[in-house]
């Protein structure tokens, strides 16, 4: 089959699966992603027995090959202002390195009896994790902090709804402090297509010269399930509320039989991305079973978001 451009999938993928959690569990899949000290970190969703998930840390010295921590880093709180809303699991972690507070920031989503929301927290050692707050209510999930402030305040994208048939979009809020959030804007919406049904922002924004690059996910509802996709849009450097361009065609889909065979089968699901040498490593969860990394040159993606700068594919507001 011809491969799609601009990424390539690494040789060896899947890079983890749950061979190599060193505990029981059920899968590994969905990772954020982050350079600290010189050493490629993930942080692991990974699924236990009871279907809960945790975050765990993976370690690596070249960005392919990772070693997973004995145990498990940050589990679902028992805070009573956490507990319920985390009661059925933590998942979906976004790594953000914010350099003005020499801080990285952990957004994840919570997962509870009243459904999915966002929960925010910070590490400066990867060793202790603070929790900030719950920032978002239900249903809400797919929350990435941008790595800068802009006008004095922390912007992030979520995505609110989504649920029980209804569609989902992409949207961006605004804070002064990171727990209180406002000025809800809408950002880029679902279209009949590969993403008809819910979009979310998947990796933390890289800044390029040309703007603020952020892939996403676009979900297909199709007679036979979901196919999870992914997409990129590029947003202005001044204003991430305003979409400059996004691809109007997915850049990447599931292919290969680790991302079409799965607890939950046709996902790719990146939660991160490395940026080196103008090349991206993108780390995705594969059909909620395992996780994958492909490769692309950081220019070809851009490139790709210029195709659409209007309303073709996707409707902005
Ligand atoms: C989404 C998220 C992801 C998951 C995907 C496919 O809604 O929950 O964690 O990978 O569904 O099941």
């Amino acid at each position: 089959m011809k491969k799609l451009h601009p990424f390539v999938r690494y040789q060896d993928n899947p890079i983890l699966t749950r061979e190599d959690i060193p505990y029981w569990s059920n899968t590994v899949f969905n990772a954020a992603a982050c350079k600290f000290r010189d050493e490629y970190l993930l942080l692991l969703r990974v699924e236990d027995l009871n279907g809960h998930s945790h975050l765990t840390l993976a370690r690596s010295e070249d960005g392919y090959r990772f070693k997973v921590e004995e145990k498990p880093w940050i589990t679902p709180s028992t805070d009573p202002e956490y507990e319920v809303y985390e009661r059925y699991g933590i998942e979906d972690p976004r790594v953000t390195y914010v350099p003005e507070d020499d801080t990285y920031y952990i957004t994840y989503t919570a997962f509870g009896p009243h459904g999915p929301r966002v929960g925010i927290g910070r590490t400066r050692d990867f060793e202790g994790f603070e929790r900030i707050a719950l920032i978002t209510e239900v249903p809400n999930k797919d929350a990435i902090l941008f790595p800068e402030k802009f006008d004095n305040q922390y912007v992030m994208m979520d995505r609110p709804g989504g649920f029980a048939g209804s569609t989902g979009a992409i949207w961006v809020q605004y804070s002064p402090d990171l727990v209180y959030w406002g000025r809800a804007q809408a950002l880029l919406a679902p279209q009949p297509g590969w993403g008809n049904s819910k979009l979310g922002s998947s990796t933390p924004p890289i800044k390029t010269e040309a703007g603020w690059l952020v892939l996403y996910h676009g979900v297909r509802e199709t007679p036979s399930g979901r196919i999870y996709r992914v997409g990129a849009m590029l947003l202005d450097l001044e204003n991430p509320a305003e979409v400059i361009g996004f691809t109007p065609n997915f850049i990447f889909g599931p292919e290969e039989l680790y991302e079409r065979v799965g607890d939950v089968p046709n996902v790719v699901f990146p939660c991160g991305v490395i940026v080196e040498d103008g090349h991206i490593k993108m780390y995705y969860g594969a059909a909620d079973s395992a996780i994958a990394l492909a490769e692309a040159r950081l220019e070809d993606i851009l490139a790709l978001c210029y195709l659409a700068k209007s309303t073709e594919t996707h409707t902005r507001f």
